[in-house]
């Protein structure tokens, strides 16, 4: 196998992943070089003592890299530069964590990807299986870092990749995966739209059953000739569809009705083609139809995803932290618009690289607009109604003068928070503590 024959291996980035391949790699008798750009890795700390850590930028440690034969590259590095073409004329095997999974997991994969989604729809079909009965492990995007799952006895592995995994993953054979959608995100990383579209559809390489969002052509794959294809849809007939009957909307799978969307617990009519996707998937692993209704009928949503945070003189307050591209923030927008009161709404941070010009017309349809962080002045460049804040605490105090009981305020920053936060969940947190201050 592969591992005896290439004895060097090189760990390239020292985050969650990083370390996880370390620890692996440890446990298989190999013991890898480390590499991280940063001066102080936080996980540092963690490395067992007989692993070699080099610490600065990569351009510096050539040498050291060319006498590897294996390098593993976390995803928050990008391939792309000069040094990894160097290394890759001279042979070097240079790959993601989940190639190294790939070649070694024991039991059908279940792949995630897309721009928006990922985390609800993983999870579902993780419910889904635990539901029908099956040993699932649950990881790669989500949080859990692949190379942990394995060694758990899974006959089932659900992964949410992203398209930074999916560009250093070569063989990993999928028995069902989807692109959910794709609008505009990390674009730092991506030529452009397309080349960000090319590194999702990888995912559909070597996979069994191909689910594609009718509603989104960039979501086909590019050659499909062996594999089946499903589809999904909230505007026309598909394999899994939306059916109105009377007054009332169902989730379809091909004439058979799988539960009113009433009956739905999450809110939102993206998280109706979320649910689609995860029965879709979920039928192609064999699971239940029962048990995967039942997780639709009780699954509730995920934190900072459209949160529900608290009601405050008749105003709602919605924690949607985690949309941190343009598409989740319109995904959000557009929910609201079929419900009363008026949307105030609180966006800005990193941007990413990205065009805000397709927000400018859902943000007109709201009843103001409060920016802040890093990107705010490209979010006013398309749209120069929006009110310019210094933080989160001046963006609620701003629009709460404003909102009329009825009304909402949400954060839906279509921006990653990194540039005033560790995190999305972070950002989320400190909203839900203002508003609860508010309250208090
Ligand atoms: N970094 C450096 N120098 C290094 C290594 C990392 O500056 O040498 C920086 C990166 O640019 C990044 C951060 O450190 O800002 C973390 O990067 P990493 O690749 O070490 O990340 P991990 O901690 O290993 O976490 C990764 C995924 N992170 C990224 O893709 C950036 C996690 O997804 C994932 O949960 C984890 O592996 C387990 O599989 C996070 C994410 O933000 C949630 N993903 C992006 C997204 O969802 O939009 C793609
Ligand atoms: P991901 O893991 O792809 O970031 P999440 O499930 O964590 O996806 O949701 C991230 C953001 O995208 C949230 O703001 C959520 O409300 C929104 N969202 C979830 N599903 C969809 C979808 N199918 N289309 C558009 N936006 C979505």
């Amino acid at each position: 196998m592969e591992m005896q024959i290439a004895q060097h291996y090189g760990v390239i980035g020292l985050g969650r992943s990083g370390l996880a391949t370390v620890q692996y790699l440890l446990r298989q008798g190999i013991t890898p070089v480390v590499f991280d750009t940063r001066e102080n890795p936080v996980l540092a700390e963690q490395l067992p003592a007989q692993v070699s850590l080099f610490k600065g930028q990569l351009e510096l440690f050539e040498s050291e890299l060319m006498a590897l034969d294996t390098l593993i590259v976390a995803p928050g590095l990008s391939v792309r530069s000069e040094l990894f073409a160097r290394l890759r004329s001279a042979g070097k095997a240079i790959m993601g964590d989940v190639e190294l999974f790939a070649r070694h997991c024991d039991a059908p994969v279940i792949g995630i990807t897309g721009s928006n989604g990922k985390t609800t729809v993983t999870t579902l079909v993780g419910q889904m299986a635990k539901a029908s009965g099956v040993k699932v492990e649950v990881g790669g995007n989500i949080g859990t870092p692949v190379l942990e799952l394995l060694g758990h006895d899974a006959k089932l592995y659900v992964l949410e990749l992203s398209s930074f995994q999916l560009e250093t993953t070569d063989s990993l054979q999928l028995l069902a995966a989807t692109v959910l959608n794709v609008s505009s995100d990390h674009m730092n990383r991506y030529r452009d739209l397309a080349d960000y579209r090319d590194a999702k559809r990888r995912i559909y390489q070597h996979c069994q059953t191909c689910l594609v969002n009718a509603d989104d052509l960039a979501t086909t794959p590019e050659h499909a000739d062996t594999q089946t294809i499903k589809q999904f849809s909230l505007n026309q007939r598909a394999d899994y569809w939306v059916f109105k009957d009377h007054d009332e909307y169902w989730l379809m799978a091909g004439q058979v009705k799988l539960i009113a969307c009433s009956e739905l617990k999450m809110s939102g009519r993206h998280n109706w083609a979320n649910a689609l996707a995860a029965v879709a998937l979920g039928d192609a692993a064999g699971l239940k139809r029962s048990a995967m209704i039942e997780v639709l009928r009780t699954f509730g949503g995920l934190t900072h995803r459209c949160e529900f945070i608290t009601e405050f003189e008749g105003v709602r307050y919605i924690n949607d932290s985690k949309a941190t591209n343009i598409g989740a923030t319109i995904a959000a927008l557009q929910g609201f618009e079929h419900e009363t009161g008026q949307t105030w709404l609180i966006a800005g941070g990193d941007g990413k690289g990205a065009d805000f010009t397709e927000l400018a017309p859902w943000l007109a349809k709201t009843a103001g607009v409060a920016i802040f962080g890093q990107d705010a002045d490209q979010i006013a460049n398309v749209y120069p109604q929006a009110h310019r804040v210094k933080d989160l605490a001046e963006a609620i105090d701003y629009l709460a003068t404003q909102a009329q009981s009825g009304d909402r305020i949400l954060l839906s920053p279509a921006c990653a928070s990194w540039d005033m936060y560790p995190g999305f969940a972070a950002r989320g947190e400190h909203f839900r503590a203002l508003v609860e201050g508010l309250c208090s």
